[in-house]
């Protein structure tokens, strides 16, 4: 059988943090059958978040996109499953909440397109990237998931 395992890079933004909201987070994940390959809450800093959201640096939003970043911790996820990068993309929902659809985080939870509560990457290339700019390789666990689900 041919898989397609992908691990993926994810951000649970300041105002998922703040909102307690990580646990409904990842349990959307997990029940999704997508394993955390790696997890970090933390303050990220301003260079960080520039370096990291360097395609968006000429538009208008951009400070205020570092702004809310670096408003209060994050979580940094690797997820790792089948077809990853596209599930999570797809479980988030579109980047304004206004366009995301039913039953994605961001129609549940966003107020607006600047704190859209998640980050997810938007490729495979993307995804590796993003991951190598997060995290240490040692960061990143192997693990094979159980086969039955739990809880
Ligand atoms: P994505 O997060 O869905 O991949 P991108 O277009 O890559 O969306 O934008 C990165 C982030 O920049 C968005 O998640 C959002 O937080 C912010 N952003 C994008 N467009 C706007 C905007 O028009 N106003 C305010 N913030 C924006
Ligand atoms: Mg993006």
């Amino acid at each position: 059988m041919t898989t397609s395992l992908q691990t993926t890079f994810v951000i649970i933004k300041p105002n998922g943090v703040k909102g307690g909201i990580i646990g409904e987070i990842i349990s959307r994940f997990e029940k999704s059958r997508l394993s955390v390959a790696a997890i970090s809450l933390r303050n990220i800093t301003r260079a960080e978040t520039e370096g990291f959201y360097a395609e968006h640096k000429d538009r208008g939003f951009f400070g205020e996109l570092v702004d809310f970043m670096t408003s209060g911790p994050v979580v940094l996820l690797a997820l790792r499953g089948e077809k990853a990068v596209e599930a999570v993309r797809h479980m988030n929902g579109a980047t304004n909440p206004a366009n995301a659809l039913p039953g994605t985080i961001r129609f549940d939870y966003a107020p607006n397109t600047g704190e859209n509560v998640v980050h997810s990457s938007d490729s495979a290339e993307s995804a590796a990237r993003e991951l190598a700019y997060w995290f240490k390789a040692e960061e990143l666990t192997e693990y094979t998931p159980a086969s039955h689900v739990l809880g």
